[in-house]
């Protein structure tokens, strides 16, 4: 991103496990020796609802204040580095601060944020599903201007609001993350700003495809938390999913948790919620009254919330006639456990009655999950109810642990691994993985540039990790965007990789596949979601003036197949049709003109 600044600091890396690019950190042998790196800038949007992150006391108790957050984060030094926002070549507007830079290993990029914030401001009590579309709204309109999201949002609901937008946000390639705090950010103790400085760190930072909640140090998935703790710091729980990052001395993502995409289609997000849903714990001595006046008509899908592994009474046949005739009438039931950790199984009896007239198993989904799940897929109108019923029981962004199908292959099936790792002297498995994590890189890398599949597949059933960038940040995806891999492209989105990796010199996919004119890659990247950044879009016209000059048309074909705009002048204000006219390239001028009218 030339033009915002020139690149300050410098970091040595070398150390195993430390993170050193924007995508997944290539885990690297201690080989004793460093590598210095300038600072890449990004840009994080942070969607400021309301919370008690931002609120000051007033005559009725705390609530939001609006238009102060921005200016007060301008004066804590941990938020905001003035001196390198006077730096600048742009200036800044006044809801855009600058992160300062840190020595330590965490921080690896100069992240620069913008705060929006939506009005009215609320405590996130207040908040309803149309606030949900109101957020998914803003992802939406500024997906391709940012390279990260932090949604500033109270701790009451938000494990509903990031359930909801997991959900949501359809096909998403980028790093969102829901933070808050228990104490506003105004007092002199408080829990605000270490959590949005955390969130901004990640959010900056990683690609973490992922509707993600932080608090109080951990990165938790949005849709596996709940809030467990009014009065502590360490308000959330994520009972059956371990956090997908910690921040210790050093953020050290759990990659192997991360979920990843396996499409090649675009981010959208879906809006139409569905709104007759609703929980029912049911409690011993439950009335069939009040089940039936629960499951009345609009009702259209409720997620019950059972005992133990799924169980509700099998003794109580007006109870169960109750649920029966719901069912009967096309109302989803979507069965929950009321217990903080396990799943739903039809071990019991008690269970299996429930399964037995249709109840669809929400296996270890939280509450607030399988309510957004339901609101989600009914929202669906296009789909059958069978579509529906099929869709809920499917993991569909993680928010539930599915059965594992097949055995797994692991490193004991690598002969090349194991004998590299005999000869370091490493036997436990944990060493022999850092074996094989260091290695994957460039052995992924260079699978990718002949084009071997195979090679490829036997990495990632070994358990390596096909994101992973080399020294140069350079990722599997990067090398076979060069080479015009379309097969190889496909398998590795297919299998999550990230179509917004930058390496050290701050360059995607994207580009590489437009450098080397692979025009199906660059649709293939397109169609995934991939995009230009504002800087690269305005800085194309001079690149395109020169191409035509040359009479290089695939080279223009693959700057329009990126989405440039072909008409945009150069430096010296020429346009790539008025210098083609001047060269006289015949085929080329035929393309312009074709484009233009
Ligand atoms: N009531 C507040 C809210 O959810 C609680 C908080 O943010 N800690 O907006």
């Amino acid at each position: 991103m030339a033009g915002l600044a020139e690149p300050t600091g410098s970091r040595v890396c070398g150390v195993l496990g430390k993170a050193l690019c924007c995508t997944e950190p290539a885990p690297v042998l201690e080989l004793g020796g460093g590598c210095s790196r300038a600072m890449a800038e990004v840009r994080v949007l942070v969607i400021n609802t309301g919370g008690t992150i931002g609120m000051v006391p007033q005559s009725e108790g705390l609530a939001p204040e609006a238009n102060k957050l921005a200016g007060a984060l301008k004066k804590i030094p941990i938020l905001h580095d003035s001196a390198y926002a006077a730096k600048m070549h742009i200036r800044l507007g006044t809801d855009t601060l600058v992160l300062p830079h840190s020595n330590q290993q965490s921080q690896n990029k100069t992240i620069i944020y913008t705060i929006l914030e939506l009005s009215p401001l609320l405590d996130s009590s207040n908040m309803t599903p149309a606030d949900w579309r109101k957020i998914a709204k803003q992802l939406e309109e500024n997906y391709e201007k940012y390279d990260g999201f932090v949604i500033l949002h109270g701790t009451d609901t938000m494990a509903y609001t990031a359930s909801a937008l997991s959900f949501m946000c359809e096909n998403l390639g980028k790093t969102i993350v829901l933070t808050g705090s228990q104490v506003p950010i105004y007092e002199l103790r408080n829990d605000g700003r270490a959590n949005l400085l955390g969130a901004l760190l990640i959010a900056g930072q990683f690609v973490i495809p992922e509707v993600c909640l932080y608090f109080h140090n951990k990165l938790y998935r949005g849709n596996r938390v709940t809030k467990v703790d009014a009065e502590s710091f360490n308000a959330f729980s994520s009972p059956n999913l371990p956090p997908l990052a910690n921040a210790e001395i050093d953020i050290t993502i759990n990659w192997e948790t991360v979920w990843r995409a396996s499409n090649t289609k675009k981010f959208e997000i879906h809006t139409n919620m569905n709104s007759n849903v609703g929980l029912l714990r049911i409690f011993p001595g439950i009335t069939a009254a009040a089940v039936k006046a629960f499951l009345q008509s609009p009702m259209e899908g409720i997620v019950l919330e059972t005992y133990g592994s799924g169980n509700a009474p099998n003794n109580r046949p007006d109870l169960l006639d109750e649920l029966k005739k719901a069912t009967d009438r096309d109302v989803v039931i979507l069965n929950c456990t009321q217990c903080l950790r396990g799943t739903v199984s039809s071990l019991y009896a008690t269970g299996k009655a429930l399964k037995d007239m249709g109840v669809v198993a929400g296996a270890d989904m939280t509450p607030e999950a399988a309510l957004a799940k339901l609101s989600y897929v009914l929202g669906k109108s296009e789909l059958t109810l069978d579509e529906k019923k099929k869709m809920l029981s499917e993991n569909l962004r993680g928010e539930m642990t599915s059965m594992p199908v097949g055995a797994k292959i692991t490193l004991k099936d690598s002969r090349f691994i194991q004998e590299i790792a005999r000869y370091l002297h490493v036997s436990c498995k944990e060493e022999l993985a850092a074996v094989r994590d260091a290695l994957t890189p460039s052995l992924a890398c260079a699978a990718a540039k002949t084009g071997d599949l195979d090679a490829l597949k036997a990495l990632q059933n070994m358990g390596g990790n096909l994101s992973s960038g080399d020294f140069d940040g350079r990722t599997p995806l990067h090398v076979a965007s060069c080479e015009g891999n379309l097969e190889v492209v496909e398998y590795l989105l297919k299998t999550g990789a990230t179509v917004y990796a930058k390496d050290r010199f701050g360059a995607t996919p994207l580009m590489n596949a437009i450098q080397f004119r692979q025009l199906d890659v660059i649709y293939l990247l397109r169609t995934t979601g991939a995009h230009l950044s504002n800087q690269e879009l305005m800085n194309a016209g001079t690149e395109l003036c020169s191409l035509a000059f040359n009479g290089d048309i695939d080279g223009l074909k693959a700057w329009h197949l990126a989405g440039v705009d072909l008409n945009q002048c150069g430096y010296d204000g020429e346009t790539p049709h008025n210098v083609v006219k001047a060269a006289g390239h015949v085929e080329v001028i035929e393309f312009l003109s074709q484009l233009m009218s």
